[in-house]
């Protein structure tokens, strides 16, 4: 019984990114940075495995928003030089924009 769980462990901790494997021990990276920066997002297209955390860093000079069109999440007004960063579990395809200027939109997709 305690290998079963040992091994379930082990599994889990090697499990697969999207990310190329880092050639040092570190863990593997699930973590993804986007910029909003000169009125857009940089990517404005991603793609990442389920469990991944996006760090939105507002990078310009204005405010932004980071908010799911579908009511997900609203990451409030994030003034130059701020972040947020959401873990997104659930696969599916997100639309991404800002409240304040809504011709800023990044697809986002979640799985494969
Ligand atoms: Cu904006």
């Amino acid at each position: 019984m305690k290998y079963g769980v040992l091994l379930a462990l082990l599994l889990m901790a090697c499990a697969p990114t999207t990310t190329a494997p880092s050639p040092t021990a570190t863990p593997p990276v699930t973590q993804v940075q986007v910029a909003l920066v000169d009125f857009e997002f940089r990517p404005a297209t991603l793609q990442i495995a389920p469990g991944t955390t996006v760090v939105f860093k507002n990078q310009g000079q204005a405010p932004h928003t980071v908010t799911d069109g579908a009511g997900r999440f609203d990451s409030g007004n994030l003034a130059p030089g701020a972040e947020f960063r959401y873990t997104f579990q659930a696969p599916g395809a997100y639309q991404i924009y800002c409240k304040i200027h809504p011709y800023m939109t990044l697809s986002l997709q979640v799985g494969p």
